[in-house]
């Protein structure tokens, strides 16, 4: 097996994307939990963000969602995350909260509807020269919940045309991810349901779309690490949106409710060549902490998604493959194994305050007194949250 000193070159290069809208109000749709110290507006996002990626030195990018993100002047925003000691990352579209798209957006049948889904993304690629981000990612909420209640063959056409549009407005350096979701909010059909779906229609886009995959975006019992293998080997996995879940689309903290899961995901990442100098997959997250505070909770979820990386990399991949290729089946798991229950907190601590960062983020955090300053600061105005 690897030491750890063999991969702190490799942990060193590891960069997670916080989500703006984890930092806001969320709930389910039952209810929205309001919590002290929220942020008002996209600027005190950015400053969470910032807390996360200074006590950990994971997270130098924060994606943002149009239009609950949406400021006066962008340049002014990425001043701002620059002044603090980060950048802003994948712009994500919203065409799930309008009126207007109660039947479908970039699928629907009404022209004037798929104009202004369309339009919405073009001004989403607008945002991203300002802001300097690279990806646009889209996730439809497009579909139908009664069988024969549309079309489903003109539905793909549509979104095939709408797409292509999109697309060719993308500039050079910049990609399209294409995010999918097997249900909710439509439940009989959904335009874009799994990896397949999007793979097609990301490859008939071109070279500079990709697929998005969110790991809570599967039915219960599907193979995951068999998606990253195959998007890997097809060269169009583009992102990760990473969060666990026990029933749906839980957007819980990665890792909490399946570590092995992640692990073996992470193994085949590392496999494929998605991790690190020389792989454009990007590492996000999409989560929300409905009832556990915001900020620790994104120090947890990136801190998980590191510890595990550490054990995939730690894999003695050599050993596995004469294993394998002896047909030695309880030697090879027995290798894997290994790597997944290797403990490696304490070699982290020791080597995040090598490199002048807490040895316990958690602690660190709650010891720095930011949430008792927030929650006192961040009083009065309109808190962010769903549809904000
Ligand atoms: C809705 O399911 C969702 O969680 C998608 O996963 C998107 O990535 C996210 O919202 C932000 O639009
Ligand atoms: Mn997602």
């Amino acid at each position: 097996m690897p030491s750890f000193a063999d991969i702190t070159p490799l942990l060193e290069q590891q960069a997670i994307e916080l989500p703006s809208w984890a930092f806001g109000n969320s709930g389910t749709r039952f209810r929205v939990f309001p919590q002290a110290g929220v942020p008002r507006d996209p600027f005190e996002k950015i400053a969470d963000a910032a807390k996360v990626h200074e006590l950990t030195g994971l997270a130098p990018t924060v994606a943002l969602h149009i239009p609950w993100d949406e400021v006066d002047d962008f340049a002014a925003l990425r001043r701002h995350a620059e002044d603090l000691g980060v950048a802003l990352g994948t712009i994500n579209s919203n065409t799930f909260q309008d009126e207007a798209y109660k039947l479908g957006s970039l699928a629907s049948r009404d022209d004037a509807v798929r104009r202004k889904a369309v339009d919405h993304h073009l001004r989403c690629i607008e945002i991203m020269g300002e802001t300097g981000s690279k990806d646009l990612k889209i996730w439809l909420a497009d579909g139908t919940n009664y069988p024969g209640q549309d079309d489903l063959r003109s539905r793909q056409d549509r979104l095939t045309e709408s797409l292509q549009e999109i697309y060719a407005a993308i500039g050079e350096g910049q990609r399209l991810v294409l995010e999918y979701k097997f249900f909710e909010p439509a439940f009989y059909s959904t335009d874009v349901p799994d990896w397949g779906t999007s793979y097609a229609q990301v490859a008939a886009l071109g070279d500079r779309a990709m697929v998005c995959l969110d790991t809570g975006h599967h039915a219960p019992g599907t193979n995951i690490e068999f998606i990253v293998m195959q998007l890997l080997r097809l060269k169009k996995l583009g992102s990760f949106d990473f969060n666990s879940r026990f029933y749906a689309d839980d957007d819980l903290i990665v890792g909490a409710a399946d570590p092995f899961q992640l692990f073996r995901i992470l193994v085949e990442v590392v496999r494929g060549g998605g991790y690190g100098e020389g792989s454009d997959v990007a590492f996000m997250l999409d989560q929300c902490h409905n009832i556990e505070k915001k900020i620790p909770g994104q120090i947890r979820s990136v801190l998980n998604v590191q510890e595990m990386t550490a054990r995939a990399l730690l894999l003695d991949r050599e050993a596995l493959d004469v294993a394998q290729r002896a047909g030695d089946v309880l030697g090879a798991n027995g290798i894997l194994m290994d790597a997944f229950y290797r403990d490696v907190r304490p070699d982290l601590a020791a080597w995040r305050a090598s490199r002048g960062l807490p040895a316990d983020p958690m602690r660190a955090y709650a010891e720095s007194g930011y949430q008792e300053r927030i929650e006192a600061d961040r009083v009065g105005g309109a808190q962010a949250g769903w549809g904000a």
